[in-house]
């Protein structure tokens, strides 16, 4: 065994976005391009000497590669330990939680999660610390500037490793461990959620349908709602993990789980339905005839949290990203404990997690989690739904109803402008820049707008400030548009333009919210000019 040192040189668009970094697969396997990244992260870390890692990813296709490449990489760089999971899988919130449970120094996390896959679609890799959280923006920022000045990196010659046979295997001085990616994971959530109630409803006949998108939750989905707590076989559909997703998209909304809708909206519904994304840390969550939006449910889980063992103490607060709905906030009020609102994307949560102010976060995006993990989590999501449903004893549309009927209703959508030519997008985004000072009083489309700003975050706990969040303008109907580019796509841009309107609980609660939402969806797409700069109105996808 050889330690090889390669000169290499630095590779440029290696900039961490969102999520970590994502390209197109073929990119990730030009020579040297995963290569100087994970170096690029040892070198920014302070070195990987004498450390500890947990390595996994969602098993699209490159996975298995790259862990076999990581691991090489780590051993060289003198590494003491590297947990994997078995196969090279471990979804977002398992690998998070084996950080923290191990008390690893930190893991690298394959996947550009709800993006399909294949050689010909989407690979990322993402960083996490020591509290299993993505790594924060200061260290992001200190990655890509390693992969400006890379000169050599360090690379085991070795044969590859076995990662199909569970247990320690060593890597020149480095021990590596292959574990059951879904046993820890299952374990913790044992400890959050009344098993036995939960098994008690499935018992009594409750019934779902759980679409694993043909991505990493398959097995956990098996061996936790199936075997576990009791929940038909044939519950979980799409449950073995490929790796080009069954060449879908494995993105846990109504547009792409269009199956899964369809057969929530019919006679034969099940009694919840629910999906996760590639990685695993995003929801769906539908009831018979009754789609859940990600910031209703947020909401929702909130107000009822205590209803399950790890949430029965009350919360310490809530988090949303800007873009999510307010219907938290209210929640939070109500409550009396603080309510934040921070850029989007996971990494921004994991100091408020890590201080103690809040104990659930959620985007609109379909993530929602706790302090359990420093990730999103699709699986516990759906499992503190199936708490709240087995002690309330509603259905999910009389929950949802009766929440509404509480706090009155945020209708919500987004809509996602894909491959928008990237000098168009970044012309809108500055044009409406420029207009944000003097619009506040002004009247566009019929409404006031009440406030405008670019956001800019101020983080409570280590005072950094993050600005250029997206563009968010409030009208005096209590409606809100916020524009912003999205920082996960791998061709072009993505333009998303979030869509809300509050109605208060004497308001109207049951509009369909496309014509709830058509005042200020006029009023967004002409103060943007949208027509005008990006030649369109029509979005791609609408969730
Ligand atoms: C999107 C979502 C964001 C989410 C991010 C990663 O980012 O909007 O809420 O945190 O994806 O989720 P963007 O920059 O494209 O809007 V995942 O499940 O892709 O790790
Ligand atoms: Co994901």
């Amino acid at each position: 065994m050889s330690i090889e040192v390669r000169q290499t040189s630095p590779i440029e668009g290696q900039k961490p976005g969102t999520s970590g970094l994502r390209k197109k697969t073929r990119v990730f396997m030009e020579p040297n391009y995963l290569e100087n990244f994970i170096q690029a992260t040892f070198d920014a870390i302070g070195g990987a000497a004498g450390k500890s890692f947990v390595v996994g990813g969602d098993g699209r296709y490159f996975n298995k590669d790259a862990i076999q490449i990581i691991l090489k990489m780590a051993a060289a760089n003198g590494a003491a330990h590297v947990t994997v999971g078995q196969g090279g899988i471990l979804s977002t919130p398992a690998a998070s939680h084996l950080i923290r449970l191990g008390k690893a120094d930190g893991g690298f996390i394959l996947s550009a999660s709800h993006n399909p896959g294949g050689i010909d679609e989407d690979f990322g890799v993402k960083y996490n610390g020591q509290n299993g959280g993505p790594a924060p923006e200061g260290l992001t920022a200190k990655i890509f500037d390693a992969t400006l000045n890379i000169k050599e990196l360090k690379i085991e010659q070795s044969a590859d490793l076995d990662l199909e046979v569970l247990g320690q295997q060593s890597l020149g001085a480095m021990q590596v461990n292959v574990v059951d990616p879904v046993h820890s994971y299952q374990e913790l959530m044992e400890t959050l959620f009344d098993f036995n109630a939960i098994r008690e409803m499935f018992v009594g006949g409750f019934s779902m349908r759980f679409d694993a998108m043909h991505a990493v939750t398959g097995p956990y989905a098996h061996a936790i709602l199936e075997d576990a707590l009791g929940a038909a076989k044939g519950t979980v559909v799409n449950g073995v993990p490929l790796e080009d997703f069954g060449k879908g998209h494995p993105d846990p909304n109504p547009i792409w789980a269009k199956d899964l809708m369809d057969l929530m909206m019919s006679d034969t519904a099940p009694d919840i339905g629910a999906a996760s994304d590639g990685d695993g840390d995003r929801n769906m969550i539908v009831g018979k005839d009754a789609y859940v939006t990600p910031s209703d449910s947020l909401a929702i889980l909130a107000a009822n949290a205590h209803l399950a063992p790890a949430y029965a103490k009350g919360l310490a607060g809530i988090a949303r990203s800007m873009p999510t709905s307010g219907a938290s906030d209210r929640v939070a009020e109500k409550l009396g404990i603080g309510s934040y609102e921070t850029p989007t994307g996971w990494k921004f949560f994991g100091n408020l997690l890590d201080a103690g102010k809040v104990t659930l976060c959620g985007e609109e995006s379909a993530g929602t989690g706790s302090d359990h993990v420093r990730e999103k989590d699709g699986l516990w999501a759906v499992l503190l739904w199936l708490n709240i449903l087995a002690v309330r004893k509603q259905s999910v549309k009389e929950i949802v109803t009766d929440h509404w009927q509480t706090f009155g209703r945020d209708y919500y959508s987004r809509y996602d402008f894909e491959a928008v030519a990237s000098d168009k997008a970044d012309a809108l985004m500055s044009a409406l820049r420029g207009k944000l000072a003097d619009l506040a009083g002004q009247s566009v489309a019929g409404l006031t707008v009440k406030s405008a700003d670019d956001f800019s975050y101020n983080d409570p706990v280590d005072g950094s400030v993050s600005s250029n969040q997206g563009v968010r303008v409030a009208f005096e109907t209590g409606a809100r548009a916020v524009f912003r580019l999205s920082g996960t796509g791998t061709e072009g841009a993505t333009l998303r333009l979030y869509l809300e309107q509050y109605s208060g609980s004497d308001g109207a609660i049951d509009l369909d919210p496309q014509d709830a939402l058509k005042d200020v969806r006029n009023a967004a797409f002409a103060l943007s000019d949208m027509q005008a700069m990006i030649g369109r109105v029509e979005p791609d996808v609408i969730t």
